[in-house]
């Protein structure tokens, strides 16, 4: 079942990130904003430090893409680090000629000390800078590409926070993709005027208190067809895909479908969606505790994922540890750091989910070229009968 694929490769501060994307098919449509304007929206959110004033994203194609439309070939995409040009000595891929101090100060939470044991290091910027969520912005860059192919079946993928500390939205009901248009400009990409100043409150709290903040963030996914994704294995249930993809990003704890955790604690009646068939609507619900997602299939509906995030393991003012080098009790290591990124999680957990439902929509619908895909969509809707 080949669908989409990606890797990325880079460091925090060296030179640069690169991802490689390949599966989509030829004659998709892109434009350099497609990729610009999500790597623009991962850099912002309060909460953010000094780094995003150094960078300032874009991406540049170096293959698969010609004249503004895909090869059907892998594509490449580079994004260079601004940051480099005050590394250069401490992250060159070569020797040099200055003496480069080694970090012996693990940070509790991060993959400092673990990487080191693992790989066989004695320096933990070794493990940190390809730890660092920095790698993050790679992986918007080729959910971008992964957007611009669902686009084209009316898919859109839509994220919003709903909970920063201790401070949470409203509950919100069900939601239209419109409701998500003006997100970005709330500085918390928070749907609620009141819940954003609130989390951008608890956000200035806890920096002065020197701490870090995680939270929660839902992806909404539109425009979906039942039946992407399967039943018949593991593998192919797109709920299980889906949660693989989201633990995968730096600092998630949690993720869940729909109703999620809240399911748990609900009597049957009250934990399901009830079918209904109009000549308007076909089969429908009227609820969607489900998150969209029966069997490990999409129901047609939107489908919503939920992600937890921790804080953030980079604290300014630091948990104990231990000297790698002495042994001996030492704070951990302090760094320049951002006091909460939730609202750019969220904007990569779009990323995330893209990947996995583009992949799943390639796997089913195929095609060399796109045209073909979404005239094998088009049938299948004829053949259930889709009517939205
Ligand atoms: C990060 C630490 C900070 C963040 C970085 C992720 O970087 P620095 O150590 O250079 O201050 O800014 O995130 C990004 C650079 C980014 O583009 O999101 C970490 O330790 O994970």
């Amino acid at each position: 079942m080949p669908g989409i694929r990606f890797t990325t490769a880079g460091e925090s501060h060296g030179p640069g990130l690169v991802t490689v994307v390949e599966g989509l098919p030829a004659g998709l449509e892109l434009t350099p904003g497609d990729i610009d304007t999500d790597l623009g929206r991962r850099q912002l959110g309060h909460g953010r430090g000094g780094r995003m004033k150094i960078e300032s994203d874009r991406a540049i194609v170096t293959a698969g893409i010609r004249h503004g439309k895909t090869l059907g070939s892998p594509i490449a995409l580079r994004v260079d680090n601004r940051d480099y040009a005050n590394w250069e000595e401490r992250m060159n891929p070569w020797p040099v000629d200055a003496d480069v101090a080694e970090v012996h100060l693990p940070r509790p939470g991060h993959a400092d000390l673990v990487g080191l044991q693992k790989y066989g290091f004695t320096d933990v910027r070794n493990v940190l800078e390809r730890a660092s969520a920095r790698e993050t912005a790679a992986r918007v860059a080729a959910g971008a590409l992964a957007k611009a192919y669902l686009r084209a079946f009316g898919v859109q993928v839509r994220s919003h926070v709903t909970r920063i500390g201790s401070v949470t939205a409203p509950v919100t009901g069900i939601l239209h993709v419109e409701q998500f248009d003006e997100v970005d400009a709330s500085p918390v990409r928070c749907l609620d005027s009141g819940a954003s100043e609130a989390l951008v409150a608890e956000i200035n709290s806890s920096r002065k208190a020197n701490e870090s903040l995680g939270g929660v963030y839902e992806v909404q996914t539109f425009g979906l067809v039942p039946g992407i994704g399967s039943h018949v294995s593991w593998e192919e249930r797109l709920d299980g895909r889906l949660a693989g993809a989201i633990m995968s990003i730096q600092a998630m704890k949690g993720v869940g479908v729909g109703d999620g955790f809240d399911l748990a604690g609900r009597v049957g009646s009250k934990a399901h969606d009830e079918i209904f068939f109009s000549e308007e609507l076909g089969y429908h619900r009227e609820t969607n505790r489900a998150g969209g997602l029966e069997g490990g299939m999409t129901t047609g509906d939107p489908l919503v994922v939920s992600g937890a995030m921790k804080p953030l393991p980079t604290l300014t003012k630091p948990l104990r540890s231990v000297d790698l080098a002495t042994k001996e009790p030492a704070q951990a290591l302090r760094e320049r750091t951002d006091s909460c990124t939730v609202p750019a999680a969220a904007v990569v957990a779009e990323a995330m989910v893209a990947l996995v439902v583009a992949s799943a929509y390639r796997e089913k619908f195929g095609g060399d070229n796109i045209s073909d895909a979404v005239a094998a969509h088009a049938a299948y809707e004829e053949r259930i009968g889709w009517r939205r």
